[in-house]
């Protein structure tokens, strides 16, 4: 493919439902995207060679592990724009791979395979990309689990034998049919993980009111979803008289008890990601993206952008980790300098209500259940994104009946958190368990009715499922469910493009999965 023509369809935004190939609809640019191809294959390349050396019962060390791991982290949407950065991966990947080849010529290596359009059969492209965007979802929770000191060998493995079998041309359709559903069954397992090392670490979600104002102070804005690089953060902006706002993804990090013990940890900035060029303008202070989703940024701000862990983007200060420590101190220098936010807003929003607090309420809500003062819970979470066909999802949370309970998890909620639904008889109508990969907490919810209601099957519940998606860990959230037998699961505002119409098909007939209409139609044939 020539230097100026590139080919990615991993999110919902790419052009045309089809395929970007000029540039991105994010901003990612042909260099970028080939970068982006070149990691992806050098570090299938070294999963070959891993998963050969584990099948001789050799141990794959933990800096191996997290190569991979950050390396598919790396390529996610909206992560890293840095084609040099990138190149840099490339070569110490290719390096890592000579090093356990034991400098034995590499045979593997083939040029021609590089990039999605490689793979010529449809069929065979499309179940190789779900899986592989399944993967980049699964490698972002297993980053954030072992940032916290948590790992699973079981989980690197399965990571490093998929890659490696994607390169494998004997696997049949049926082949990788099975492995995507696998995928998904350890994306359960990685999004457990998660959940342990963040309730262990940090304590189990309360309920909580957040703050959407701000304060007189100079401040800090982070966003992403790292709670580690948070943590550091607090601690080393305690008593420096510089704020510290969450952006996006980071607002949950205010239902955790560990972080609730910072006086300076104001509250919440901002919408989800795609409004980021206006208002991190408007925030006057520093930025920090410990992940997705950043957008290009505006010159009016870029000099306050900081990055660190898998993001990336040319001229902006990126934090490294040095002995598992992040110095945030050129942060907090620059903020000092800096005016307070603007205000956008004023009032509070609700959340915290992953499953071990909503396992306390669960008399209250089966109760409510039964009386009939809830009917359904319908659960829209996922991605949010710039696309005004997502205005959607704000219209069919105000067109919900009053005795329906939205669960939601991501940067979904922000189309409808500010929305005022009330509740049912104390239980707030909207419930935010968090993160998008506390849709694992969710499912814990999902499961945990199952049994109060005595049913033998997860759709014999009254929930309805109206997911919408943006980027790839969303994609590993949605082969979880599918893995946890959910079926029905609407999914918007548009089907993956990068499902071919006869993978699109099995996963209609097996899983009944559609996507969405009209707002009338969807409540009318969905909620009744
Ligand atoms: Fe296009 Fe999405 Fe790929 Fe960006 S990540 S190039 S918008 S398909
Ligand atoms: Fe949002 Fe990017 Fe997906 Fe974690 S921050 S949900 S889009």
């Amino acid at each position: 493919m020539d230097r100026n023509s590139m080919f990615c369809f991993q999110c919902q935004e790419t052009l045309q439902n089809k395929g970007c190939t000029k540039i991105g609809v994010c901003g990612k640019k042909s260099d970028v995207a080939h970068a982006q191809d070149q990691l992806i294959y050098a570090t299938k390349t070294l999963c070959v060679v891993t998963t050969q050396l584990r099948a001789e019962g050799k141990n794959i060390s933990s800096n191996v592990n997290r190569l991979v791991t950050l390396n598919l982290f790396t390529t996610i949407t909206n992560a890293n724009f840095d084609a040099e950065n990138l190149m840099r991966r490339v070569d110490e990947t290719l390096k890592v791979k000579a090093a356990l080849l034991e400098n034995v010529d590499d045979k593997i290596f083939d040029e021609s395979k590089i990039g999605v359009l490689a793979t010529k059969n449809e069929d065979v492209r499309s179940l190789r990309e779900l899986i592989t965007y399944g993967l980049k979802g699964m490698a972002a929770y297993l980053y954030h689990a072992n940032a916290l000191g948590y790992d699973d060998e079981k989980i690197n493995a399965f990571i490093q034998s998929t890659l490696a079998k994607l390169l494998d041309d004997t696997l049949s359709g049926e082949d990788l049919t099975a492995l995507a559903l696998e995928t998904g069954k350890v994306g359960v397992d990685t999004m457990a993980l998660l959940d342990k090392a963040n309730t262990e670490t940090y304590g189990n979600p309360e309920i909580s009111k957040v703050n959407i104002g701000v304060r007189k102070n100079p401040a800090i804005l982070i966003s992403g979803h790292d709670f580690k690089d948070l943590e550091q953060l607090l601690e080393q902006t305690k008593n420096s008289g510089v704020d510290v706002y969450t952006h996006g993804e980071m607002l949950p990090a205010h239902y955790y008890p560990a972080f609730k013990k910072y006086k300076h940890f104001v509250g919440n900035y901002g919408n989800a990601w795609h409004l980021q060029q206006k208002e991190f303008d408007k925030f006057n202070g520093v930025i920090l993206l410990t992940t997705n989703c950043l957008v290009p940024p505006k010159e009016n701000y870029k000099a306050r952008v900081f990055t660190t862990g898998a993001v990336a983007y040319p001229h902006c200060k990126h934090v490294e980790e040095i002995d598992g420590k992040k110095d945030f101190s050129p942060l907090i220098e620059l903020a000092k300098t800096l005016p307070p936010p603007t205000e956008l807003e004023t009032g509070e929003i609700v959340g915290g209500f992953a499953h071990e607090q909503v396992f306390s309420l669960a008399d209250k809500v089966v109760d409510a259940v039964k009386d009939g003062a809830i009917k359904k819970f319908v659960v829209m979470a996922g991605c949010d994104g710039r696309q005004k066909s997502r205005e959607y999802y704000t219209e069919f949370a105000k067109a919900l009946p009053k005795d329906t309970v939205i669960l939601t998890c991501g940067c979904a909620k922000y189309k409808f958190n500010k929305l005022n639904l009330g509740d049912i008889g104390g239980i707030p109508r909207i419930l935010d368990a968090g993160q998008c990969n506390d849709s694992y907490s969710l499912a814990l919810i999902a499961l945990k009715l199952k049994k109060v209601f005595g049913l033998d099957d997860v759709n014999k519940l009254p929930i309805v499922y109206n997911i919408s998606w943006y980027e790839q860990k969303a994609v590993i959230v949605l082969l979880a469910l599918l893995y946890l037998g959910v079926k029905n699961i609407h999914l918007g505002p548009t089907l993956p493009a990068f499902l071919s119409p006869n993978v699109a098909k099995v996963l209609v007939e097996n899983f009944n999965i559609g996507t969405i209409s009209t707002v009338d139609d969807d409540i009318k044939n969905w909620i009744g």
